[in-house]
């Protein structure tokens, strides 16, 4: 197997095909959006994520990786398509679908299909094998081979997690999850494991459901905290130096295309109802609303109260707002009348207006912090009181030293 079509050029699509047309295979790189298609095929990438400049511009010079608007025959098709949070919280494969729409005309004998996007159960066999096996006539297992195959690279770390992480590959038999593992193994340093179809699908949907409860977890106990009035951030410090306990932390909320949505996956066909995974969703999507409240509570009783935004994307030190929680949080803060002024320097895909750092802190009466992005280490805490009309902070993150902060004379909140 040399060749291979990689259907979807975002965050995990894009870096994987670069990795295959380093390690030995001419791949073709096919997106629905135009725009991508065009940059991509000028040498520019659309994305911000580390070391993926290198790695493009690597295949992309040497011709072995072609970025197009349409499937070309391969060996192999990889579908990395997103697979958004749809109406009803069940999973949106319309992406999916219409991934396995654009290859059917092309998958002959023996060639491996392979899904890559988070799906629920079942959707490789049922939806990407029923829709080829419909069209073609081959029967997948006999005449094709077909196998799930999940990302499970960290935003901020994917061109060296892609590499250095372990793998669970599925296949709907043993050969299909072989054949799927030898291509990966081209540029994996992690070990590969194989088991069936489902239990691949399951194992992603389980290890992101496992961070959702942990940081529920975190968020509940961060709220019976402040009922005994104990620092919930020294209760999460010293409980982790058990062997056997390793607590995350609490924060404004889960945001991001994964964790915030995957959960929804597992349970969105089973008949079991009241579940916990569900409660812990329920919990993590009711953090913006406490820390709008909270915030409110900070500037109360304040003429005109304007607060001043840091750090809107879903986590630290990447661009990406979806899912944000903070972009939730600005909206409730915008329902309560104040003025809200969003400063982030690293964020690429907001669409609201962002301010410079001055203009954001001038004549602000709270700073709240979300995003707790390395660069606003460089922003002293003088300045910040210096420019500010009330003195406030308001850290989601426990990222401000507390004694700092009160050095410069400002009043710190944290959760
Ligand atoms: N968060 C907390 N407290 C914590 C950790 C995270 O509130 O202690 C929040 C973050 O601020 C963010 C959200 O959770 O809003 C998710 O961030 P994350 O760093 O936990 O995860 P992602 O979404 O960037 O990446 C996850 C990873 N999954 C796991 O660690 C199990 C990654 O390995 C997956 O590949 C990725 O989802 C994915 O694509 O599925």
């Amino acid at each position: 197997m040399k060749t291979i079509c990689i259907l979807g050029m975002g965050y995990i699509g894009l870096p994987t095909a670069c990795m295959m047309a380093n390690n030995g295979y001419e791949v073709v790189g096919i997106d629905v959006n135009d725009g991508i298609v065009s940059s991509l095929s000028s040498g520019k990438l659309h994305i911000e994520e580390p070391e993926l400049e290198k790695v493009f511009l690597k295949a992309f010079k040497e011709g072995k990786l072609k970025v197009s608007r349409h499937v070309k025959k391969s060996d192999v098709y990889i579908i990395a398509v997103p697979t958004p949070l749809g109406k009803d919280n069940k999973a949106d494969l319309s992406y999916v679908i219409s991934a396995a729409e654009m290859i059917k005309d092309f998958v002959s004998k023996e060639n491996l299909v392979i899904l890559e996007s988070t799906s629920p159960p079942g959707t490789t066999r049922n939806i990407v094998g029923s829709i080829i096996e419909k069209n073609t006539k081959l029967v997948a297992g006999t005449d094709f081979n077909l196998a799930f195959c999940p990302e499970r690279v960290l935003p901020g770390k994917i061109i060296y997690e892609l590499v250095n992480n372990n793998r669970v590959i599925g296949g709907i038999n043993e050969k299909s999850a072989e054949l799927a593992k030898d291509v990966y193994k081209s540029f994996v340093k992690g070990n590969i494991y194989t088991t069936t179809l489902e239990t691949s699908e399951f194992v992603k949907l389980a290890e992101n459901t496992y961070r959702d409860i942990n940081i529920a977890f975190a968020n509940e106990l961060a709220d019976i905290c402040g009922e005994y009035d104990i620092n919930i951030w020294d209760v999460v410090k010293f409980a982790n130096m058990h062997p056997r306990v390793n607590i995350l932390n609490p924060g404004p909320g889960v945001g991001g295309h994964c964790i915030a949505i995957d959960p929804w996956f597992i349970i969105e066909n089973i008949k079991k109802k009241d579940t916990l995974i569900e409660k812990c969703r329920g919990i993590n999507n009711s953090r913006p609303f406490i820390i709008s409240d909270k915030a409110a509570m900070i500037v109360n009783g304040i003429k005109d109260p304007k607060i001043a935004v840091f750090g809107i994307s879903y986590k630290e030190n990447v661009g990406d707002t979806r899912e944000s929680p903070a972009l939730a949080i600005i909206n409730e803060l915008l329902k309560k009348g104040f003025e809200v002024s969003v400063h982030d320097p690293i964020v690429t895909n907001y669409n609201g207006k962002l301010s410079s750092l001055e203009d954001s802190l001038n004549g602000a009466d709270l700073l709240l912090l979300f995003a707790a992005h390395d660069v606003f280490k460089k922003t002293s805490l003088d300045f910040i009181a210096q420019k500010m009309r009330n003195k406030n902070i308001f850290d989601t993150r426990n990222f401000y030293d507390r004694n700092e902060v009160e050095k410069a004379k400002i009043r710190y909140y944290r959760i």
